[in-house]
């Protein structure tokens, strides 16, 4: 009988990922943990069975835009897949937005909550987008402090029920660019009865489906610029679904990965629209929903990257090549174990950003920690969203040439997390965020301080040569950011490669500590070798690359 190869499998993907297991046994107590395990391990089974077996029978179901009725009404109807409409009622149940509001647990709501992100959002095809927009959207309403629509849109944005939940977009890219917001065009208009109109289009709004949005617009008569734009709240479509009169679906984009996700193009002419808060700084005032989307970006990053490894490392066990298991081959299992680093210390990073945000949202955060956060943020976003990509490819490779081919499902992995390093800023945009977070003064210090803090836990001498790398990357950083910050240009240029040497040096450090608790717990060696296989990966990216040259290569 000809071969036939089996394909991977998934088994549940708590129990399945011990880095989440011992993460969780070190982060949060055990009364908290007791309580969130069960529903994890549920919500793991599902993810990796049905969920994950509905996920490969619905991928030729993408959206579809339907824009008039039969009888010539417009109605802009848009339709989304099986497993999106399942998703929308899981998310609801198991709060994967609700669970970061509750009061339940504390200080660790959102550890929890991204622990379920984490379990299941790679099962359900991108939902996480309108799931990370609608956390932002209710965020940003209590950071503006409006209580009429904290009123009305927090009881839906953090229901558990689908009957009234709602999701929410964040419409904030327009024909200028997704990353130059301050350039938008939407122009905000006031009728003599006071109702606010919006006027423009905007060019890339996920997950169209939402009841409601935050976006951006220039109330007449303001000043170019971030600080004339305005924040907006609409309510995208009525207690029917149907969308709103001054909102036009024009076309659903055709985008390479993502594509569960209705991304449309929309133009806006006349849509009621209310202020949040002001009618200016628009841009200040819709960074609590970016800071919440990026955390969501990391911990999606992370996830995403979990799920390449836990099919790739399966697929191991179940292929055979020149006589042996993939498991068996030496060069499969270093490969393996490379991924596995990135892993790990993508995790610990993204984690962190998601424990201070519990942290300040919590009222408990410190002066540090504030600071620590402004600059986390950005900065896990960014070096986790390269590491999803880079994983995903090469554990698609990992399944050869199967790896490849559409009907595995394999080739999403990486066509999913190419989003990762574009939207929600884009990496340079957040290297450049990085700087101003360490312009404020005491970011920096504050990333060191954070460092030097999770290296002096290392006690096991073969934590001593990671930790040593950890400490002359973080030197580096500092030396360079010293002597830069006197040169605009070079600072700008080699702010990808600081950020990057951040990002790396403190997945590093979060790794070396987490290892030291894994050997004093009886965990046993795999984080330290973990650590150690990422050090030799590489941490330190400064360079003084001459700007010159890159304009000669330009
Ligand atoms: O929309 C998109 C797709 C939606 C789908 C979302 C799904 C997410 C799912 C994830 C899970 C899977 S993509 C497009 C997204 N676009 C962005 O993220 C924007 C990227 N661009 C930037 O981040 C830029 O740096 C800008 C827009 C923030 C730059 O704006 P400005 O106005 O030119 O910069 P300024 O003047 O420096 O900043 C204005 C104010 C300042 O405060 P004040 O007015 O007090 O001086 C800044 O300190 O905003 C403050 N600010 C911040 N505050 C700027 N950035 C931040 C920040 N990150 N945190 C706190």
């Amino acid at each position: 009988m000809a071969f036939i190869q089996e394909p991977p499998r998934l088994g549940n993907q708590l129990d399945d990922d011990p880095m989440l297991g011992d993460y969780l046994e070190r982060a949060v107590p055990a009364a908290v943990r007791d309580a969130i395990v069960p529903e994890l391990r549920a919500l793991g089974a599902d993810a990796g069975g049905r969920l994950y077996a509905m996920q490969l029978a619905d991928r030729d179901n993408e959206p579809v835009h339907t824009p008039w009725d039969p009888w010539g009404n417009r109605i802009d109807h848009i339709e989304v897949s099986p497993l999106w409409k399942e998703a929308a009622k899981l998310a609801a149940e198991r709060g994967l937005v609700a669970a970061a509001y509750e009061p339940t647990h504390g200080v660790h709501a959102r550890i929890h909550q991204f622990a379920l992100v984490h379990v299941v959002g790679p099962s359900l095809d991108v939902y996480s987008c309108p799931l990370a927009m609608t956390d932002g959207a209710a965020r940003s309403l209590i950071a503006a402090g409006n209580q009429a629509l904290m009123d009305r849109c927090l009881p839906h944005l953090t229901s558990r029920d689908p009957a009234t939940a709602w999701t929410s977009g964040q419409w904030m890219t327009e024909r200028t660019g997704g990353s130059d917001v301050a350039t938008s065009e939407t122009v905000a208009r006031k009728d003599a009865d006071g109702t606010w109109r919006l006027y423009g289009t905007k060019w890339f709004t996920s997950a169209t489906t939402a009841e409601m949005t935050l976006t951006l617009a220039r109330p007449e008569g303001n000043p170019a610029g971030s600080k004339g734009l305005a924040l907006f709240f609409v309510q995208v479509r009525d207690d029917a679904g149907r969308i709103r009169p001054g909102i036009t679906v024009n076309r659903l984009k055709d985008k390479l990965g993502t594509r569960k996700v209705p991304t449309a193009e929309l133009t806006l002419d006349g849509c009621v629209a209310e202020p949040v808060i002001g009618e200016t700084d628009g841009v200040r005032n819709i960074t609590p929903m970016l800071s919440i989307t990026r955390t969501w970006n990391a911990v999606s990053a992370v996830s995403g990257m979990r799920r390449a490894l836990a099919l790739a490392r399966d697929y191991a066990g179940r292929r055979s090549a020149f006589g042996a298991l993939l498991t068996h081959k030496p060069l499969h299992v270093d490969t393996l174990a490379t991924l596995e680093a990135e892993y790990a210390g993508a995790f610990l990073l993204a984690f962190r950003a998601v424990e201070l945000l519990g942290r300040r949202e919590h009222g408990v955060a410190t002066d540090a920690d504030e600071r620590l956060a402004r600059a986390l943020t950005p900065i896990a976003k960014l070096t986790t969203g390269k590491q999803a990509v880079a994983i995903a490819s090469e554990a698609i490779e990992c399944c050869g040439g199967a790896g490849y081919v559409e009907d595995t499902g394999l080739p999403r992995l990486l066509a999913d997390a190419q989003v990762l390093p574009i939207w929600e800023g884009t990496t340079n945009v957040l290297s450049l965020d990085t700087l101003r977070a360490l312009a404020k003064g005491g970011a920096l210090e504050a990333v060191a301080d954070e460092v030097r803090a999770r290296l002096a836990d290392a006690r096991d001498p073969g934590l001593a040569g990671p930790a040593r790398t950890a400490s002359d990357a973080l030197t580096a950083a500092g030396a360079w950011a010293q002597t830069a910050m006197t040169d605009p240009v070079r600072m700008e240029a080699g702010a990808r490669r600081f950020a990057m040497t951040l990002g790396r040096t403190l997945e590093l450090a979060y790794l070396v500590s987490h290892a030291q608790w894994c050997l004093d717990h009886g965990k046993g060696p795999r984080s330290a070798a973990a650590a150690r296989r990422f050090a030799a990966a590489g941490v330190d990216h400064i360079a003084e690359l001459s700007y010159e040259d890159a304009r000669l290569l330009s």
